[in-house]
């Protein structure tokens, strides 16, 4: 990728009129030392950058490409959809649609409110746990990242754990006091602080799967023990599932672990690529959202029948195609091609993985929360990106994010990853 004279000038005129020149930090390379390229065009697993360079993506949009870029079918919905009229503001089919395949799929709701944005779901969905359950503390976990919500903006992870600012400027103190952050898999902390603290708990929320530091698992019954906790105390468990859902099974992690949560929330790949998020969970939780009952939510263009139309497309190809069981066989095969890399350079990185999601840590040591990603070789993490940039391999491009693989990555994406895999680790790790 020599050549980027015009991703170049056209960052240059972007940090005019934009701040950091990106419309969401994580795209600004910072965590590698460089700057972004600008993407022309985007097609199954490739994307083309507008100095013509042809890239393999694995990060698919940060998630929600899982059919991989433009799908005709998501495409014909979309364009379907759009001749009937792109924003009615007044209930439509689609949403009647989309709530019954949620509910069907995503074993703990029964009920779903669709939003624009995964922000919006965690957002909507700690004020309602906090309005259900007459509680305003809610626990959350270092390096867990819920989008930019006031209260969930402390110790996060994604663009702010990336440029080292977990706790962001311009929350009031007053809001993040009612933050509790623990660290992620120590049952023992957060027994410690039900038991200082429990009456005033509304809520845990949590990546089950952390996947804003990297990716991250939670330890056997652990998240077992975060549902008879906050049982226990009468609070409310909270699942992000808005990397994890319909990605890592069709429901989400809480199919994989047979975990049920209070309320879930969801996005990216629930809008095929278009801005969706939604909220759900037991019924008689989400009862209490307006116009039934006290805790007020609401959005001009939720529902919005474009995006659900397109998230609709996608979610029944996904079916229609068995994709779970198809990713996760392309996620084994790209797995034992960067097994054999991390063999040939004698690396004992650790590689997590589940289906279709994956993060490479450069340490060989055991990961169990962000402290341990914090242990990383970031420097051999940066090198190693570039150098997979310069063959035509598109990774995450910070230590603390995950990657994607879609169906549209094909035998030759993966063999050819896997020899660039190879090659970007040896000039990683040669100086
Ligand atoms: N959750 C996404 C990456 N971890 C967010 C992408 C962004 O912040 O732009």
């Amino acid at each position: 990728m020599s050549n980027h004279a015009l991703s170049q000038k056209l960052y240059a005129a972007a940090r005019e009129v934009i701040p950091g020149g990106v419309n969401s930090p994580v795209r600004a390379f910072r965590n590698v030392d460089g700057e972004p390229f600008f993407v022309s065009r985007a097609r199954g697993s490739h994307i083309w950058d507008v100095d013509g360079n042809e890239l393999i993506d694995y990060v698919g949009t940060w998630g929600p490409a899982i059919l991989g870029h433009a799908p005709a079918v998501v495409l014909e919905a979309i364009n379907h959809a759009a001749k009937a009229g792109v924003s009615f503001g007044i209930p439509n089919p689609h949403e009647v649609e989309m709530a019954r395949l949620i509910v069907d799929w995503v074993p703990s709701v029964e009920k779903v409110r669709m939003v624009n944005s995964g922000t919006e779901a965690t957002m909507s969905a700690i004020r309602l746990a906090r309005g259900f359950t007459k509680r305003d503390k809610i626990i959350k976990f270092d390096g867990c990242y819920h989008g930019h919500v006031d209260a969930l903006l402390v110790a996060a992870g994604s663009g702010a754990l990336t440029h080292g600012k977990p706790d962001s400027a311009g929350v009031p103190s007053a809001f993040a006091d009612e933050t509790i952050v623990l660290p992620f898999n120590r049952p023992e902390e957060v027994e410690k602080a039900f038991a200082a603290e429990g009456e005033n708990i509304a809520a845990i929320i949590l990546e089950p799967y952390p996947a804003n530091a990297g990716l991250v698992f939670p330890q056997a019954g652990y998240l077992e023990f975060l549902r008879e906790i906050t049982t226990k105390y009468g609070a409310l468990l909270i699942f992000d599932e808005v990397m994890t859902g319909f990605r890592v099974a069709k429901g989400g992690v809480q199919e994989l672990t047979g975990v049920t949560p209070d309320l879930t929330a969801l996005g990216k790949v629930i809008g095929g690529g278009l801005p969706v998020g939604a909220f759900g969970g037991r019924a008689d939780i989400m009862d209490y959202l307006a116009p039934d009952g006290p805790v007020y939510q609401a959005g001009t263009l939720s529902g919005n029948p474009l995006a659900l139309a397109a998230g609709l497309a996608q979610l029944k190809e996904m079916e229609r195609q068995d994709g779970w069981a198809r990713l996760e066989a392309i996620g084994t095969a790209f797995a034992q091609g960067t097994m054999n890399a991390l063999e040939a350079v004698g690396k004992n990185y650790r590689l997590n993985r589940v289906g279709s999601m994956f993060c490479l840590f450069f340490t060989d040591r055991e990961i169990a929360n962000v402290d341990d990603v914090k242990q990383c070789d970031f420097d051999a993490f940066r090198r190693f990106f570039w150098a997979a940039l310069e063959e035509g391999v598109y990774f995450a491009p910070s230590q603390y994010e995950a990657g994607f693989i879609s169906l549209a990555h094909s035998e030759q994406d993966i063999a050819r990853t896997a020899e660039v895999v190879t090659k970007a680790l040896k000039a990683a790790l040669s100086q």
